[in-house]
């Protein structure tokens, strides 16, 4: 756009800035998330304060807009790809907390479902966390699952769905896990924006995770509680 080419970002204020990354967002303009995230590093903002304020924010307006009929696949993927390029350069910051390693979790979006910002959103949370996290990645077929799971020796399997059609499909997950005799050597952890704490329960998750920062908060108070009833095994 003509005039956003005369706004120079680094002249903004930060809330000026913010609103302007969310147009930047919307307009689907890579380099100038880019230039956004930086500034607001720079002046002072934890990582975790820009993926919310900023990123999360604009892709909300996004989504409406996409849900709405204003925005089309095109578009929406271009502003997927700046809101991934502003992630990027937040995921090692977010990951170097030094926290303690927590668990291990493997995180994929479900067979048919190719979303995957919210997906990678919680994985970098959690690595934030101190979790280790194995990435699966999208349009992820059962067996995925539970041949990472079963080879990385892991702690949580998490699921994202952000389609009503593939949502249904986090169930044959964990209806095969419970076939196999598995179901209880793992969390299970599921989110996605059609999901609710309802579907969580009536397809037999450990949880359903409203977003990264619960999914993180769920994550710790559950591995807690599986290595306490270990414990008290032993
Ligand atoms: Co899609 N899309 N899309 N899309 N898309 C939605 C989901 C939709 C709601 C838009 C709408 O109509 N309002 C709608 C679904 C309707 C429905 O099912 N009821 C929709 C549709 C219809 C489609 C297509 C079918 C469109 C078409 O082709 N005609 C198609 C499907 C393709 C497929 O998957 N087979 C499609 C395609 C796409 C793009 C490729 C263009 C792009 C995806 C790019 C990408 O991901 N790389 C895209 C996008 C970007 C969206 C919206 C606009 C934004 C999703 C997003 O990234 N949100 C979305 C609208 C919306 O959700 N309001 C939409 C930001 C992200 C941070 O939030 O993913 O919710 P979210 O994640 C949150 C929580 O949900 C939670 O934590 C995250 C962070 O706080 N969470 C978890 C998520 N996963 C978790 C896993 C966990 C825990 C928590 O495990 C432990």
């Amino acid at each position: 756009m003509a005039e956003d080419d005369d706004i120079i970002l680094s002249e903004l204020n930060d809330e000026e800035l913010v609103a302007q990354m969310m147009d930047d967002l919307y307009d689907g303009l890579k380099d100038e998330i880019e230039e956004g995230v930086n500034l607001l590093l720079e002046r002072g903002w934890t990582p975790y304060d820009v993926l919310t304020k900023a990123l999360v924010a604009g892709m909300t307006i996004v989504g409406h807009d996409f849900r709405d009929g204003i925005l089309f696949v095109p578009e929406v993927l271009l502003a997927a790809n700046a809101m991934k390029a502003g992630m990027s350069i937040l995921k090692p910051l977010l990951a170097e907390t030094g926290a303690p390693r927590m668990g291990k979790m493997v995180i994929g979006t479900v067979k048919g479902d190719i979303h995957d910002i919210g997906k990678n959103l919680v994985g970098m949370m959690m690595e934030g966390a101190g979790f280790e996290v194995v990435d699966l990645g999208i349009n992820n077929p059962v067996e995925k699952y539970l041949d990472t799971a079963v080879a990385e020796g892991a702690d949580i399997i998490g699921m994202s769905a952000l389609l009503t059609t593939t949502m249904p499909y986090m169930k044959v997950v964990i209806d095969t896990l419970k076939e196999r005799g598995m179901r209880e050597e793992y969390i299970i952890l599921v989110g996605g924006a059609p999901l609710n704490e309802e579907f969580g329960r009536a397809i037999g998750a450990d949880a359903y995770c409203r977003d990264a920062a619960v999914a993180v908060e769920t994550a710790k108070a559950l591995v807690a509680r599986k290595h306490n009833q270990g414990a008290a095994r032993a």
